[in-house]
């Protein structure tokens, strides 16, 4: 348990991480002979290649072959190095250039939404890593890289067994000079549920000084009072604060009467009051049509004197025709992906945008061509991650009316699956049909998981919408159904419908005012000993809020740590599908220390079910046993 101590160390953070490929400190491994290392690595792999890796169909060869990536672009500046802007004169000298600024520009979602929206966010840090240099020096004028966030922190933890700090200290050391850009989802933070304001003031205070510059804020029910804590907490940082109105329904139709223009503009007006440096319109579900972005940003223009941000996604297959026409109305900054990690329920391409506004004198300033080259990186590693695929090939229009954010689209066929639910077309239309029951609330994380959970619910349990309002008394509700309708993610638009509400809390009363407010402040030093009890001796700030938001994830992460050691040196092919007999693999633990691996076989169970894996190990023979799960 010693060992864990050094994982995130002060002197690591600000040390020479300029390594692609270690993440941690060289004292940790000082702390490890090399033997003990490369038992921990066959363990991981005995394990995976045995026993699977969660969601991985094993293939009988390797798909392809791990690559080696040299950085092929050399050293650019940016025009206005915004990083240095943002350090030296502050986050309104930045909003002033922006506002400034006749093109349009472009924030890069490659590493945080792209892959969130198409593969369950199993995107590694080391594929981040090896690329990290190229392309800041490939799209040296961006706005900002949207890179940490969302669920990032959860999967990074829970499923890739690595540290979402790391990951962040090693981009920012890699990208010095391009606006690093997080999602925030205000009192819920990178969780599920309402954190205290104690919480969600460290974690912006730590994130900042770690490297975020820019927070989107977003509430999943649009519930102001409910961001201006983060809002505040981001300005006393003084790293830039994105207000965010979440875009449901449709401003030019009348089928959604409680989403108007007005509706948006006076939220707007609310967000900018309540600090927000930039405005952020997030269309999750890409339901923002191309004439209602022209409406929606040009009212907005009008109402408010900071930036506009507008981020859609592609699932709709509008998403370059709407920016197009954003950007035909002043919007400042938008949101896309590398086109290999974009389309469908991702973001637009950034390419494909960049030529779609070609004789636009707002076209982003970018070389596309770099742009493109760059490109081939993501075109290269998108197929490791193929089986985390949500299996959309194609536009999906149903969406206008189903309504279902991309970044869930994936996870909820994986929760439905996992629940034997095969018709993925009847939980779309279930989904729509809750919304309607819950009285057309705004649908993003965490407000979209509990519409996801009830249309679950109601599908295993074959119940109607009818049923539930007939029988609702007598039905034991899923407890994120009953926890949001205690109030617990706040209050939705217009209020919650009373009769349903009855029915679910059955007799319990709501609340009507900020959940985070009536919740205890977390007592952070009670913590950090909890944490040194378990054999963190000096826990970080970043380690004591790890262990505040997810305490079970966590605990594993750090079990797993002390037995699996460096895996996240491993190339990703063999981190999922683990080995097949006779191959051979090459890990950069270090610099200055290659460990080579081969499996050379692998024994039947024994009595106890347990697998003997033998390895050739730099040269040396060694074996691991591993418990047969199946
Ligand atoms: C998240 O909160 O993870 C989202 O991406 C919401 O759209
Ligand atoms: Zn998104």
């Amino acid at each position: 348990a010693f060992l864990l101590n050094v994982l995130e160390t002060p002197t690591f953070r600000s040390g020479s991480a300029t390594t692609t490929f270690i993440d941690e400190t060289p004292a940790l491994f000082k702390l490890r002979p090399v033997e003990s290392r490369t038992t921990q690595l066959m363990t991981y792999i005995g394990q995976t290649t045995v026993n699977g890796f969660p969601g991985v169909h094993q293939h009988t060869e390797k798909l392809l072959a791990d690559f080696d990536y040299h950085p092929r672009f050399k050293k650019t500046q940016p025009q206005t190095d915004l990083v240095a802007m943002l350090h030296d004169q502050g986050a309104d000298a930045v909003t002033k250039w922006l506002t400034g600024q006749k093109r349009v520009l472009l924030t890069d979602t490659t590493l945080r939404d792209g892959h969130q929206s198409l593969f369950a966010t199993r995107m590694r840090t080391r594929d981040m890593l090896r690329v990290a240099q190229d392309f800041s020096n490939a799209l040296p004028n961006l706005f900002s890289a949207e890179m940490w966030g969302g669920a990032t922190f959860d999967v990074a933890y829970r499923f890739l067994n690595e540290s979402p700090w790391v990951r962040l200290d090693l981009l920012r050391k890699l990208m010095p000079h391009t606006l690093l850009q997080m999602l925030f989802r205000g009192s819920n933070a990178v969780g599920y549920q309402n954190y205290p304001d104690n919480v969600i003031k460290k974690f912006i205070q730590v994130a900042a000084d770690r490297g975020i510059d820019v927070f989107r804020i977003f509430d999943s029910l649009n519930w102001v009072p409910q961001l201006t804590h983060s809002i505040d907490a981001v300005r006393e940082t003084g790293k830039l604060a994105e207000g965010t109105m979440c875009y449901t329904g449709d401003i030019l139709a009348d089928s959604h009467p409680k989403y108007s223009l007005a509706y948006y503009v006076d939220l707007g007006k609310q967000l900018v009051d309540a600090g927000a440096n930039i405005l952020a319109i997030k269309d999750m579900a890409g339901l923002l049509k191309p004439e209602a972005a022209y409406e929606l940003v040009s009212a907005l223009k009008d109402a408010v004197d900071v930036p506009i941000h507008l981020h859609t996604h592609d699932t709709t297959g509008n998403g370059v025709a709407t920016y197009v026409q954003a950007v035909n109305a002043g919007v400042d900054v938008v949101d896309v992906a590398q086109s290999a990690f974009s389309g469908t329920t991702s973001q637009p391409s950034m390419e494909s945008l960049y030529y779609a506004l070609a004789n636009n004198d707002r076209q982003p300033d970018l070389n596309v061509q770099d742009a493109e080259k760059l490109n081939h990186y993501f075109e290269k590693v998108r197929p490791y991650y193929q089986d985390f695929a949500n299996g959309v090939t194609g536009p999906l229009t149903d969406i206008y009316t189903v309504q279902m954010p991309g970044g869930q689209y994936s996870n909820l066929k994986q929760q439905a699956e996992s629940m034997d639910i095969t018709d993925f077309e009847a939980v779309k239309q279930m989904y729509a049909q809750v919304n309607e029951m819950f009285g057309d609330i705004v649908k993003v994380t965490p407000s979209s998981k509990v519409v996801g959970d009830m249309a679950l619910f109601m599908l295993q349990n074959h119940l109607t919408p009818q049923d539930v309002l007939d029988h609702g008394e007598t039905i034991d509700f899923p407890a994120s159904v009953v926890d949001f309708f205690k109030g617990d993610l706040g209050q939705p638009v217009g209020g919650f419908p009373k009769v349903l509400q009855a029915k679910i809390l059955k007799g319990e009363k709501p609340l009507t005012q900020l959940p985070g407010a009536l919740a205890k402040p977390v007592d952070f030093e009670a913590v950090r000993q909890q944490l040194a009890a378990q054999g963190l001796p000096h826990p970080t700030d970043a380690q004591v809020l790890s262990a505040i938001l997810y305490p079970e994830v966590y605990a594993t992460y750090l079990k797993n740590r002390l037995k699996f050691g460096p895996i996240t040196a491993l190339d990703s092919q063999t981190y999922f599908q683990g080995m097949r007999i006779g191959e051979r693999i090459t890990v950069d633990v270090r610099p200055g220390l290659q460990v080579v691996m081969q499996l050379d076989a692998i024994s039947p169970a024994d009595a106890a079910g347990k697998r003997t894996l033998y390895f050739t190990v730099n040269g040396q023979k060694r074996e691991v046993q591993v418990l047969d799960e199946s």
